[in-house]
């Protein structure tokens, strides 16, 4: 193993070193070494800014954030996606998003509905072919909801996806239909299609049920989405401590969830990001406050779980979350007792979508492993820094002009070039911030923190810092593993999961052991790499 005497200004030196003079210039913006500034406030980085065209980014398109992640785990409403097949394959079961059927039976998620388009409707339109599927889709499932999804060609030829979605809906009368604008060119990732997603779940159907929901202490979870289960042992813990979850935006979600989700009390945001536009239209609307929670990590379930009986302030709950706290930590400190013993002092890099990167630390840290770099995907600079927007700054959204809401609204809201200065200088004004951590708050100083990593900077990081761990995703994992390094899938969890709440966290500190600890690794070099051929002498008898 290398033994590293590099300082965090060598290695953005080494990984810049390669670029052309502009793009270097802009990716030395997006890696920033952390450390206070002169005024000790947090240092900024670019953040939510379009890839420099060549370089490989491991980011995905804004079909994806608003069909496969907000809308794709909820499992009574059929998804149909308007464009080319593949659209719609590659965006088939890959997130691992799990689901409890058993209420009632109905689950779309096993299928993939597309209307496969041809090269003639790209000539003469979709339209007709798209009105055709959901007929189809409705005359086959009788479904509560059909949400349609463009994809690029769709946007590119102008089929108005939201007047056949309208006209279908009046056609049935039973059936909500509405569409995305999700066109996979929009915005700069997959971030916009989740702000298109928000819209229009919240203008299409929250609200519609009115009936009042039971439950003494009623919370809506925004921005968890049950990947390898960790919804399931969410709501365990919930349940246990007598806390009524009445809707998760939107993993193991239904239709009905959505529709009533305007009767809760309380809304938990988990992953800010993909979700934090619905808690700020729910709190605007119906006057729901939004606290941040964190279930990734032992100790911030338990503090997440006191969070939330601090706002309701009852004695009954305060109690049943300290019960159940002790109940379940003697079990996970055990395990986490055990495995420290190999993995503490070990390190890991962390480059994951926009919250996990983030969130993966606290059980890193649980046992004993440092963060060594970390950065986001697609995050915005409020996902860094721990800022949140200032209300009365808040752009009536249009789902229809994404370049202006993600964009133009960014910069008036989180704006990439608001120095921390022109912050203090809000908030001295009276401008009221959320706060909550970031993830420059959380790491050490002088570790690197870079936005939008792409596979050349990836290769090299792990060639500078050899950490024990790499976390990210299927387009890192073999790559990574290439050079020797133990590689864990924090999108799909590989094949495990799940890692959230107290059960959770067992399972990561065990699976993380087993990798960190692998002898594999060691016998990465072939046999004749390590010791090479011996030069023969032919001697001719
Ligand atoms: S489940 Fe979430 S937690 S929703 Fe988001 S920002 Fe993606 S699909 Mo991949 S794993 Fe990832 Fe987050 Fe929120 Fe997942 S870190 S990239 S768009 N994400
Ligand atoms: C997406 C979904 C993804 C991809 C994961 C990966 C997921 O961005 O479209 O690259 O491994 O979690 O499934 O983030």
């Amino acid at each position: 193993k290398k033994v590293v005497q590099l300082m965090p200004t060598d290695i953005k030196e080494e990984l810049l070193k390669k670029y052309p003079p502009k793009v270097a210039r802009k990716r030395a913006k997006q890696i920033l070494i952390n450390e206070a500034t002169e005024a000790e406030a947090p240092p900024e980085i670019l953040a939510n800014v379009r890839t420099i065209p060549g370089i490989i980014t491991m980011r995905g398109c804004t079909y994806a954030g608003c069909k496969g992640v907000i809308m794709g785990p909820t499992r009574d409403i059929l998804n149909i996606t308007h464009g080319p097949i593949g659209c719609g394959f590659y965006s088939w079961l890959t997130r691992r998003n799990q689901t409890d059927a058993s209420a009632d039976g109905v689950n779309y998620m096993p299928y993939c509905f597309s209307t496969d388009m041809q090269d003639q409707d790209i000539i003469f339109g979709g339209e007709k072919k798209l009105a055709a599927a959901i007929q189809e889709a409705y005359d086959i499932f009788h479904p509560k909801g059909i949400c349609v999804f463009a994809t690029c060609p769709v946007g590119l030829i102008g089929d108005d996806i939201h007047a056949v979605s309208r006209k279908m809906k009046e056609k049935f009368g039973d059936c909500n239909v509405f569409a995305f604008s999700c066109e996979g060119y929009k915005g700069v990732s997959q971030s916009a299609g989740h702000h298109i997603a928000n819209n229009q779940v919240f203008t299409n159907l929250v609200g519609e049920n009115e009936t009042p929901k039971e439950g003494k202490y009623k919370i809506n979870l925004l921005g968890e989405y049950n990947i390898g289960g960790d919804g399931f042992e969410i709501d365990r813990i919930f349940k246990k401590c007598g806390i009524t979850n009445i809707s998760t935006f939107s993993g193991n979600s239904t239709y009905d969830q959505f529709a009533s989700a305007q009767h809760a009390d309380l809304d938990c945001v988990m992953c800010h990001r993909s979700i934090n536009y619905v808690a700020d239209m729910l709190e605007t609307k119906y006057g729901i406050p939004w606290i941040k929670v964190n279930f990734i990590g032992a100790e911030s379930t338990a503090k997440s779980l006191r969070k939330i009986a601090e706002y309701f302030g009852d004695k009954e709950l305060t109690d049943r979350v300290e019960e159940v706290i002790a109940e379940e930590m003697p079990e996970v400190k055990a395990v986490a007792a055990d495995v420290r013993t190999r993995t503490e002092g070990k390190t890991a890099m962390l480059f994951v979508g926009g919250s996990r990167a983030h969130h993966y630390q606290d059980l890193f840290a649980e046992m004993g492993m440092k963060t060594l770099s970390a950065g986001y995907e697609f995050a915005h600079r409020d996902d860094y820094e721990g800022r949140q927007v200032i209300p009365e700054l808040k752009p009536d959204a249009d789902s229809r002009n994404i370049e202006e809401i993600e964009v133009v609204a960014d910069e008036k809201l989180y704006n990439p070039r608001k120095t921390t200065d022109e912050y203090k200088a809000l908030e001295d004004a009276g401008f009221e911030f959320k706060h909550y951590e970031g993830m420059n708050d959380q790491m050490d100083k002088g570790t690197l923190i870079i936005d939008d990593l792409n596979q050349y900077e990836a290769d090299k990081l792990v060639e500078l810092l050899k950490p024990d761990i790499f976390c990210a995703g299927i387009k890192e994992k073999f790559s990574i593993q290439k050079l020797g390094v133990p590689m864990k899938q924090l999108h799909s969890y590989d094949s495990g999961g799940p890692y959230a709440g107290f059960k959770g966290a067992i399972n990561f500190y065990k699976e993380i052991d087993r990798l960190v600890s692998s002898k594999v690794w060691s016998y990465m070099k072939a046999p004749w790499q390590e010791s090479p051929e011996l030069t023969a002498t032919f001697v001719w008898e």
